[in-house]
């Protein structure tokens, strides 16, 4: 038992609540394992890390960028009004439609070289943050003309590096992009880069399959039921590599896309789905904040994962998810930060919590029975959702998961005279200054002392790469 390596903490979170004087091994492969004797003592509050299931890494340079009012000249596409805004004979105003094509603009100049900049930059500040694993939705596949780049994975494989880099574990989600619509349009010219017709999809699926391994895993993501037609759903699902293969797709995210596959499909996006898929635990339904009473509770019953990014869906106007039905039903939710204007998983879960709060006005809307707390449901669920929607053992701290571990500054005055009753919602509501303190992620320290062992390279790069891409 030479290759193990004993720690002990104050406590450690587990699925069922905090274990005090709680020890642990790590073996050589950097998974959890029976704790030996003694062990170094590495904090008081131990938590296992947060998968993030849901990022656009390279829209991470662009936070910041599209909080100003625009000319109210983008009309929504026909179709995607939305009736609770759309004021007949008014122009409309900024909407997730028109933020996307500012997003289209920026994405269009980004190359290998950038993403990775970009990616690395994101992965350090998820790492110090409390990610530990991110499921990358990944559609900026070619050229911007479209072309294919030689070789064609090359924009996976700069993620694949930046994730590296930063000691992130990464479940690469390529995407499936075909129409521009739900009625089947081409892509338009900034969308052709994201383009493939499905064999050439597949083929990239299988050369990405064949770099897995330590910290990389793969899945399939279709970009949502706009982008991607019935037939080639079910071609791409009938080949989809593994049984346990993860398999994403954004869904009924804004009104206007319901209206649409209503209008084209005869049906509502997730109950669309429902119907059409066998959907089940390997999928990752990511917004789905639109959901009729029937719609979410047969979300529930499937199995699959609510991928909620309570930010993003803020920040671009998407709605709030049914949060309170859908635990009742026993529906299972990860996080995600998705666009990257904030990059925090408690700021996820505090905006959870809060949206319900506003539309309801009521309090602690996530905890479903007396005396349970907010933090530590929400924090468990997003632990239990974002693991299966990475399609790893991650997310606990027992033998045989990952070695992927938070330790939270015990020195932080927020924190002080808190308890195992407390501790993650003080952690969760009370934080603006970061209170995680040390980072582990397969074994290794990633973060220790609020810093990563790589930062102030990674962000020098990342400092060149948004200055080039300000100037084009
Ligand atoms: C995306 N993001 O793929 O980056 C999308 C916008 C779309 C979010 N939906 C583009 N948050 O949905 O067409
Ligand atoms: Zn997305």
């Amino acid at each position: 038992m030479a290759d193990i390596r004993n720690f002990r903490a104050g406590s450690a979170w587990q699925a069922d609540g905090w274990a005090q004087d709680a020890t642990f091994g790590i073996d050589a492969g950097g998974r959890f394992a029976a704790a030996g004797e003694r062990g170094e003592t590495i904090g008081r509050w131990v938590l296992p890390g947060m998968p993030n299931l849901h990022s656009h890494a390279f829209q991470r340079a662009m936070a910041g960028l599209a909080e100003r009012r625009g000319e109210p000249s983008i009309a929504p596409a026909p179709g995607h009004e939305d009736p609770k805004t759309a004021i007949p004979g008014r122009a409309p105003q900024d909407s997730f439609w028109s933020w996307r094509e500012t997003m289209y603009a920026f994405a269009s100049a980004i190359g290998p070289d950038e993403l990775k900049a970009i990616a690395a930059q994101l992965y350090v500040e998820m790492l110090k943050a409390g990610y530990t694993q991110v499921c990358e939705f990944h559609y900026l596949h070619h050229r911007p003309d479209g072309t294919p780049y030689a070789p064609a994975e090359t924009m996976s494989l700069a993620l694949v590096e930046a994730a590296r880099e930063a000691g992130i574990a990464l479940t690469l989600l390529p995407v499936l992009y075909m129409s521009g619509g739900f009625d089947g349009r081409p892509l338009s010219a900034r969308q052709r880069r994201f383009g493939h017709a499905v064999d050439a999809y597949l083929r990239l699926l299988e050369t990405l399959r064949a770099h897995e391994g330590d910290g990389l895993r793969t899945g399939v993501a279709l970009h949502s039921l706009r982008a991607v037609p019935g037939a080639a759903l079910r071609e791409v699902l009938a080949a989809a590599p593994a049984r346990d293969c993860p398999i994403h797709i954004h869904i009924a995210e804004q009104v206007g896309e319901v209206q649409d596959c209503l209008a084209t499909r005869g049906a509502r996006p997730v109950e669309w789905l429902l119907d059409h898929a066998a959907v089940d635990a390997r999928w990752c339904l990511v917004h789905a904040t639109h959901l009729t009473a029937d719609e979410t509770a047969r979300l529930a019953r499937s199995g699959a994962v609510a991928g909620l990014c309570p930010v993003t869906e803020a920040n671009l106007g998407d709605g709030l998810f049914p949060l309170a039905d859908y635990l009742d039903a026993g529906g299972t939710l990860g996080i995600g930060s998705d666009s990257h204007i904030s990059v925090s998983p408690v700021e996820e879960l505090r905006w959870l919590e809060y949206g319900q709060r506003l539309a309801t006005r009521h309090r602690n809307v996530a905890a479903r029975h007396p005396g349970d707390s907010v933090g530590e449901t929400l924090w468990r669920a997003a632990l239990r959702g974002g693991a299966q929607a990475s399609g790893l053992p991650v997310g606990e701290l027992r033998p045989g998961a990952r070695a992927d571990l938070l330790v939270l500054d015990d020195e932080s005055p927020l924190l002080a005279a808190r308890d195992e009753r407390s501790v993650l919602d003080s952690f969760l509501f009370a934080g603006n200054t970061p209170l995680v303190r040390h980072v582990m992620r397969g074994g290794q320290w990633v973060v220790r002392d609020f810093r990563h062992r790589d930062e102030a390279r990674i962000a020098a790069r990342y400092r060149q790469a948004v200055a080039t891409l300000a100037r084009s």
